[in-house]
C-alpha cells in the first residue's frame, strides 16, 4: 500500500531547479565528508500554497526566516558546514544584519576628476567588518551553501535530496526544521488551471492535508540523523503536550517548542523525558543578544553527546 507522502510526490510534479540542486548538494555533502564534519541542516521561512496552477493567489504560512538565519550563523561559528534551505526573500545570513535601504544608508560616493567611488562610511564600518571578515571566511573554507524554495511542493522535493545527500553522514548531520511548513494544501488534479474569475462568485476552496514528512524523513530518508524539529502554538496551553505528541509519534530527539508571542525570547526544548526553557533575560534582549545563540549552544552540546552514542 502506498503511503500518504508517496501518493504526494507521485502526484506533484519535481521543481525545475531540483536536479541542479541535487549537484550542489552532492557537491557540497561529499567535500565535507571528506574531513568528517559535524553538518547541520537548516529550514527556514514559510512555505506558499498555490491555489491556481498558473498561480496568481497562494496561502502563504508566517515566517521572516529570523530563527533559521541566525541559527545557521551560530552553527557555522560553531565549526558546522550548514545547508541553509530558505524560502525565497525571507531573511538570510550575514545579508540579514543590512538589509534594504538601510544597506545604501551605510554607504556614500566619493567623486574625484578621474574617478568614481563608492565606499562604506567610516561611522558604519565597525558595524560591517566583522560580518564580512565572519562571511569571506565561511566563503574560502566552502562551509554554506544556500538553497530557495517558494511553495510547498519545492520545499518537499527540496528536502528529500537533502536527506539523501546527508544520509552518509549518519550521526553526524542535524536536521534543524525551523520552516514553517503548511499543513493544508490542494492537491495537484483539484487546482484550477487559471486565475479564478471574481465574477464567478466567491470561491469555495477545500484544502487537505499536508503528509507529514518527518515520519519518512526520519524512519526511512535520513535515520541516523539527529533530528529537530520546531513546534509553533498561539495557545500556551497546548504547546507542551503537541511538542510531546510530535516526539511520540515520529519518534525524533527533540522538538523545539515557541510561542508565536513569544518565539524572540523563550523557547522549551522538548523531550520524551523532559523540558527544558531557553530565555533571555532583560538585560541581554538590551544588549542585543539573539535566544539562537543559546539555542544553538545547548543544541551543540546535545547532538556532541549523540555523537558519541552513535560510535
Ligand atoms: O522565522 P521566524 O523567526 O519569524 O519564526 C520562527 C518560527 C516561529 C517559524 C520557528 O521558530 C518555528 O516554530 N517553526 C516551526 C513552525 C511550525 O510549527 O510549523
Amino acid at each position: 500500500m502506498t503511503s500518504h507522502w508517496e501518493e504526494f510526490f507521485a502526484s506533484t510534479s519535481p521543481p525545475c531547479d531540483l536536479e541542479e540542486n541535487k549537484k550542489l548538494l552532492k557537491d557540497f555533502t561529499n567535500y565535507h565528508l571528506h574531513f568528517r564534519r559535524k553538518i547541520v541542516l537548516v529550514t527556514s521561512g514559510g512555505t506558499t500554497v498555490p491555489l491556481e496552477h498558473n498561480t496568481v493567489r497562494f496561502v502563504d504560512n508566517f515566517s521572516a526566516g529570523t530563527r533559521g538565519s541566525a541559527s545557521a550563523e551560530h552553527f557555522l561559528e560553531a565549526g558546522y558546514a550548514v545547508i541553509f534551505m530558505f524560502r525565497t526573500k525571507t531573511l538570510e545570513p550575514f545579508v540579514r544584519h543590512f538589509m534594504g535601504q538601510k544597506f545604501l544608508d551605510l554607504l556614500e560616493i566619493n567623486r574625484s576628476s578621474d574617478s568614481t567611488m563608492v565606499n562604506v562610511k567610516s561611522e558604519n564600518i565597525d558595524n560591517i567588518l566583522p560580518v564580512l571578515t565572519q562571511y569571506k571566511a565561511i566563503q574560502e573554507r566552502r562551509q554554506l551553501l544556500c538553497l530557495q524554495f517558494t511553495s510547498l511542493p519545492e520545499y518537499m522535493w527540496l528536502l528529500r535530496a537533502a536527506c539523501e545527500s546527508l544520509s552518509p553522514y549518519g550521526p553526524l548531520a542535524v536536521m534543524y526544521l525551523a520552516a514553517a511548513v503548511s499543513d493544508f494544501y490542494i492537491p495537484t488534479h483539484q487546482m484550477p488551471t487559471h486565475k479564478m474569475q471574481s465574477d464567478s462568485g466567491p470561491p469555495t476552496i477545500s484544502l487537505q492535508l499536508v503528509p507529514k514528512m518527518l515520519e519518512p524523513l526520519v524512519s526511512l530518508w535520513i535515520p541516523n540523523a539527529f533530528v529537530v524539529s520546531f513546534k509553533l502554538e498561539t495557545d500556551e496551553s497546548l504547546l507542551i503536550s503537541k511538542a510531546r505528541g510530535a516526539l511520540a509519534k515520529y519518534k525524533h530527539k527533540l522538538v523545539i517548542a515557541n510561542l508565536l508571542q513569544t518565539r524572540k525570547h523563550r523557547v522549551v526544548f522538548v523531550t520524551p523525558e523532559d523540558t527544558q526553557e531557553v530565555v533571555l533575560t532583560e538585560e541581554e534582549i538590551q544588549s542585543g543578544i539573539e535566544i539562537e545563540s543559546k539555542i544553538v549552544l545547548l543544541l551543540v552540546a546535545k547532538h556532541d553527546k549523540f555523537i558519541q552514542e552513535a560510535v
